[in-house]
């Protein structure tokens, strides 16, 4: 073979291996800025990066599931969610709807029947109070139809007795969007409640609005509790902001906050690490970390995350958050998991906080805005 083939060969070679290295160092020096409160770790979006992430794509929607580099999924719409309740309460064998029913709908309703009623209601969780009222209600209304009870004349004095109580008059909006800055959601409760889940949860139910959210990681006991996060964001194309392991809790949420707002975000939603109610430390650093969000923006939600299935230990908890931090809305976690549905009604009265969000499965989208009226439907639906 001719000797200056080769060797235009072995030019043509050396400028292609230099052309690849060039673009591949250009590509690197781009990205990859650690985080404000620390080293970032692998997988991390750097605050100072935002602003170019969800430029393309501010609101991210749902009929375009590309972001970036990273295929995004498309979350089910808010609507229509609180229907798998009832699916899911006909399952666990609810105390309210079948066991009340049938108590009700016997032929007299005798001094032994109504104390049944009573411990049943105080089974499924409604508290002392409430009980009372519901069977004062009960009391009335049957009595003054007498002997015509029919079955649709129980169910109905039923509902209208345990929507009363829980109430359709509150205001249970959920403030996500604010004027001329992100709206910034604290998400806060005991270990395990499901803090994280609803965070991810919640970061979809706004995506599928067409928001743009940031999430704080501000969880940093433990370094698998920002990656839990950091998928659920991944997964929906929400920037996750996080910081060092043992790091400062406050200065995350800090962070992620002021990245919001660099970035023109609509919401903020900052998760933070379970704590024990009874440890004052903890309950005092939780408000030390609203009080460093509040040097740059309004918290406008603290969202209480409670247990279901926990029964009247949450509302324990719930108290003694709620004098910690101003508590603006109740998420109740694990509902399908429990025949105990009274504990909305229990909640609502113990802090006069109304129940927001509730968790109706492990699925990325079982998290439904509450409503009064499905809810109590669910609960004496057939
Ligand atoms: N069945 C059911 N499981 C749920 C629901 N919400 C959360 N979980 C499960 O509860 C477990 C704990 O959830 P996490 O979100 O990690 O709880 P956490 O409050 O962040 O926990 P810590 O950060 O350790 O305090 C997980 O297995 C979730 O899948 C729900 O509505 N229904
Ligand atoms: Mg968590």
């Amino acid at each position: 073979m001719d000797s200056s083939l080769v060797y235009a060969g072995i030019a043509v070679a050396v400028i292609l291996v230099l052309v690849i290295a060039a673009v591949a160092v250009r590509r690197r020096g781009g990205s990859g800025r650690p985080v404000e409160s620390g080293p970032a770790p692998a997988g991390v979006v750097a605050a100072a990066d935002l602003t170019e992430l969800l430029e393309p794509t501010e609101s991210p929607s749902p009929t375009a599931p590309q972001m970036g580099l990273l295929e995004v999924e498309v979350p089910d719409p808010a609507a229509g969610r609180l229907h798998r309740l009832r699916a899911r309460l006909a399952r666990s064998n609810n105390a309210i709807g079948h066991g009340l029913f049938a108590l009700l709908s016997r032929d007299s309703i005798d001094a032994a029947t109504w104390d049944e009623i009573e411990e049943t209601l105080l089974l499924a969780d409604l508290g002392v109070g409430p009980t009372n009222e519901i069977i004062e209600r009960l009391r009335t209304t049957l009595k003054v139809e007498g002997g015509s009870r029919s079955p649709d004349d129980v169910r109905e004095a039923l509902r209208a007795a345990l929507l009363s109580l829980v109430d359709p008059n509150l205001d249970r909006e959920l403030i996500t969007l604010a004027a001329g800055r992100p709206a910034v959601l604290m998400i806060v409760g005991v270990n395990g409640t499901g803090k994280t889940t609803t965070t991810g949860k919640l970061a979809r139910l706004l995506v599928a609005e067409g928001r743009s959210v940031v999430l704080g990681a501000a969880d940093t006991f433990r370094a698998a509790a920002a990656d839990q996060l950091q998928t659920w964001g991944d997964r929906v194309g929400a920037t996750v902001v996080r910081g060092p392991e043992s790091g400062d809790p406050a200065a995350v949420a800090f962070d992620a906050v002021s990245a919001g707002v660099r970035s023109g975000a609509d919401t903020v939603v900052i998760d933070t690490a379970g704590r024990l109610h009874t440890k004052a430390g903890l309950m005092d650093e939780l408000d030390k970390v609203k009080r460093v969000i509040e040097k740059q923006s309004a918290v406008d939600e603290v969202l209480l995350v409670l247990d279901a299935t926990t029964g009247q230990n949450g509302l324990v908890q719930a108290r003694v958050f709620a004098e910690s931090v101003n508590v603006t809305g109740i998420v109740l976690t694990k509902l399908d998991g429990t025949a105990r549905g009274g504990i909305v009604i229990a909640v609502q009265r113990e802090l006069g906080v109304p129940v927001k969000l509730v968790g109706l499965g492990e699925g990325p989208d079982d998290l439904a805005p509450f409503d009064p009226v499905e809810f109590v439907d669910a609960l004496v639906a057939n």
